[in-house]
Order: C-alpha cells, then structure tokens, then sequence
C-alpha cells in the first residue's frame, strides 16, 4: 500500500528521524496539515501573525532573514510560541553551496539556524556533499532536511532528470533527508517502482497554495488544497499570503488560518478512502 494513504499517525512510526516523526505526531494531535509561511518583515508584527495562527498549524515556516530587527529574543519568543501551540518550525533557508560553507551557514552567523530551527532545506544543484555537509550539523541535533526537488515558480528548471537527481540524493541519506519540496508526489515515491525500496517513505511539502488566487505578478503559481493533498498525493501545504495578506487584522488572519487547516484536512482525508 503506498505510504500517502496511510495515516500520519501511521506514517509518523516508521520515521526515524526525530523531527519527520514530531511532524507526523503534531499533524494528526492538531489535525492539521497546514504550514503557514509568516513572510512579514517585523519582529513585532512576525511574533504577533505566528501567536494567532498557532493553533491551525503544524508548521511555522521562516525567511529568517528578511526580518529588520532580528534578535536573539525573537527566537527565543518564537520558541516559546512552537511550544505553547504545539507546532515545528521550518526555516526556508534554500541551501544552495558547498559542503564547508552549507556548514557555516547553518550553524553560524547571526541567525544560528540549526540551534532553532527543526526543518530546512536545501537545493540539490550542489550534488550529495551539500547533505553530508549538513547533516553533519543537523543529525545531531535531531533536525531534519527537504530537498528541493521541484518549485511552484513559472517556468522552473527544477524538473524532470533534475528531480529525479534529487530522490536519489534523498534515498541516499534517509536518517536526515525527511522529504521534498515538490509540487506534487513524484512518481514512486514511497511505493513500488522506481527504484524505490518497498518500505521508504518520504514527506511531500508544497508551497504555491492558494484558493482564492492563480498567481502573483511575480511568477508565483497557485494551486488549491484539493488539488495539492488530494490529486498530487502531497503531506503538507504551505500557504503565505493567503493567511496574512492584504493587510487584513488578526481575526481576519485567524479566520483565513482555519479556513486553509480545514480544506487541507478534508483534502487528506479524501485521500484515505
Ligand atoms: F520552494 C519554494 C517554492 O517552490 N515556492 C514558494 O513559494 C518556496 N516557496 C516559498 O513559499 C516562498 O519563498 C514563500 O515563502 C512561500 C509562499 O508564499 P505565498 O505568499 O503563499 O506565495
């Protein structure tokens, strides 16, 4: 039985990476598959969007680096917010470099990513170095990598021979590779056929998630939760602008937040059957 119609709580088990694991356990406590992307440039604004989507997510997901008035404060409040709603944190940090600088860039620096952080990702265009190079600082945390395998972005090079590089990266390192960022679950993922052992399984996280919108004017595409859950056979969806765009309050904000955790979930659920 391929391992997206399982349940997570099933799935969660078969992990042995920590953070996969928690992820898994955190969706099925909270019933919800929602990673909510607080792309706002302000810590005060920042810690006040994640405190009042909080209880609709799984995930928080981070540009930490776009924030003006970064402090070490702020990661500690943020920390203190994953623990009183019961969510993971995900910095979208796209590692792109060699072994030796990946190492720098996660684990020094002002951000310090992987002393906070429970889930990155990476590009895969550096070829397997970029996760031994990672990993090396993530393993021992207990943190867990998503490889990049394809984007949401018109016209994206990340595709065909390239993604395929990419699940073979993955296979090659599972105690630290939990998954991709994908657009949908490639084909024999976490079942039978290519290449794949029967047991692997692999989370499948997808940005570019809206129902209300088709794009930006920035070559941003969306697709629905039905569409990215249900028909694409992925875990998780993960929606930015449509939660906290617009300059709307925070009712508004929390409104939009369980709007989202509902159509994701229904859009799991239909695929169990
Ligand atoms: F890897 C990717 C991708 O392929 N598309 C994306 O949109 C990452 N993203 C991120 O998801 C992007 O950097 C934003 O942080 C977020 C999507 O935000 P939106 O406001 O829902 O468009």
């Amino acid at each position: 039985r391929p391992t997206f119609t399982r349940s997570y709580t099933e799935r969660a088990g078969k992990f042995s990476n920590p953070a996969a694991r928690q992820l898994l356990e955190v969706m099925a406590r909270k019933q919800s598959n929602l990673c909510i992307s607080v792309d706002v440039t302000l810590k005060g604004e920042f810690l006040e969007v994640v405190d009042a989507v909080g209880p609709y997510t799984c995930l928080i997901k981070t540009h930490i680096d776009i924030i003006e008035d970064f402090d070490q404060d702020l990661i500690t409040q943020l920390k203190n917010l994953s623990s009183k709603h019961d969510f993971l944190i995900f910095e979208d940090r796209k590692f792109a470099d060699i072994g030796n600088t990946v190492v720098l860039q996660y684990s020094k620096g002002v951000h310090k990513i992987a002393s906070w952080s429970d889930i990155t990702n990476a590009h895969a265009i550096p070829g397997p170095s970029i996760i031994t190079g990672l990993a090396s600082v993530g393993v021992p945390l207990g943190r867990g990598l998503l490889l990049l395998a394809e984007m949401s972005s018109k016209g994206s090079l990340a595709s065909g021979s390239y993604t395929e590089g990419a699940v073979r990266m993955a296979r090659d390192h599972r105690d630290f590779v939990i998954g991709f960022i994908a657009q949908n679950r490639m084909e024999g993922i976490g079942s039978r056929g290519f290449e794949a052992e029967v047991d692997e399984d692999f989370l499948i996280i997808t940005p570019g998630v809206g129902l209300d919108q088709s794009g930006d004017s920035m070559g941003q595409q969306y697709r629905t939760p039905f569409q990215v859950v249900a028909e694409g056979g992925s875990d998780v969806i993960i929606v930015g602008r449509g939660i906290y765009g617009g300059g709307v309050d925070i009712p508004t904000i929390q409104t939009r937040a369980e709007r989202y955790r509902a159509e994701g979930w229904k859009a799991y659920e239909a695929r169990l059957k």
